[in-house]
């Protein structure tokens, strides 16, 4: 196997990854689907905790948060036509990890690891991105809006109350550091949750460049040397019910009638559409 092709799956809290590992595990397995990469074996984690991952997935439940670390890493290695392996790992780390590593400037050993696969997927929640946010703007929209401007408590600055591209352009800047020292490396951004964001009738590049645009500006500027490329990624296909809130939803309902699980996956990149969820993973193998 060519020892550079290792790619890690990472994200902030909440941006799909373990939502991501489940619709690919489920894919890579189904009978009959037509993807570029095929299941090759695991190396780490077991059959059961996938499998546990992607009945929920297919019975159309969200995922529980990742809480610990260290219990369940999934290292899956997939392989192409032409007989090339990679090795992708899911590291179990919850998504706060990726956020104290910017906000505390801490990088434990097993992150440090994960972070110098050379290739990176990194997964942004479309439907959550938090925008910078304006005081006097806000002040002005409740004015037109002829609501009385209410005076609020200070609130202490903390670091978690930064705009979702201030960390996102952080991670990268470290993922390029000194201190991890890889080289140049690619990158395969993943707009995840694209049912939320498809009615804006927006390409992906252009969702970023719209909603993300310091991150569109850090990677185009070619300040560091990323090799980068945009996705939107629809796992779900819209809404997936809380089992802890007793939710149904028909949106969920009209997912789990589709003949195939897999036709609920989108990939999108530019116009083209496809339900292949491994074309990301098979573009960092080039
Ligand atoms: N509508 C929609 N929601 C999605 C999609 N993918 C993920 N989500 C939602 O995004 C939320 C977070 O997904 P997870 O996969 O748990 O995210 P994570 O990155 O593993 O989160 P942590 O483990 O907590 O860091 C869940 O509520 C998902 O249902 C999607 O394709 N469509
Ligand atoms: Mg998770």
């Amino acid at each position: 196997m060519n020892e550079d092709a290792h790619i890690s799956i990472v994200g902030l809290p909440a941006s799909g990854k373990t939502t991501y590992l489940a619709a690919l595990w489920h894919m890579v397995r189904e009978p009959g689907a037509n993807t570029n990469l095929h299941f090759t074996s695991l190396k780490t984690s077991n059959y059961e905790h996938l499998n546990t991952l992607a009945k929920l997935w297919r019975s159309g439940k969200i995922q529980q948060r990742t809480q610990t670390s260290g219990l369940r890493t999934v290292i899956m290695t997939l392989g192409n036509a032409e007989g090339r392996e990679v090795e992708i790992s899911f590291p179990d780390i919850p998504g706060e990890d990726f956020s104290d590593m910017w906000e505390k400037r801490e990088v434990d050993e097993s992150v440090r690891k994960t972070l110098s696969a050379r290739d990176i997927v990194l997964i942004v929640n479309g439907d959550t991105i938090k925008l910078p946010a304006w005081v006097a703007e806000r002040n002005k929209m409740t004015q037109d809006a002829g609501l009385p401007i209410i005076d609020n408590e200070p609130v202490d600055w903390s670091p978690n109350f930064s705009p979702t591209q201030v960390k996102l352009v952080a991670l990268l800047q470290f993922l390029m550091s000194e201190t991890l020292n890889v080289g140049p490396r690619r990158v395969a951004i993943l707009i995840s949750a694209w049912d939320k964001v498809e009615g804006e009738q927006l390409s992906p590049t252009e969702i970023m460049s719209t909603k993300l645009p310091l991150l569109f500006q850090y990677l185009q500027s070619g300040r560091d040397p990323w090799d980068w490329e945009v996705w939107g990624v629809s796992a779900q296909g819209g809404d997936y019910e809380d089992p802890e809130k007793d939710q149904h939803f028909a949106v969920t309902d009209a997912l789990r009638d589709l003949d195939r699980p897999s036709d609920r996956i989108k990939i999108v990149r530019d116009a083209a559409v496809t339900s292949d969820i491994t074309l990301p993973l098979a573009w960092l193998m080039k």
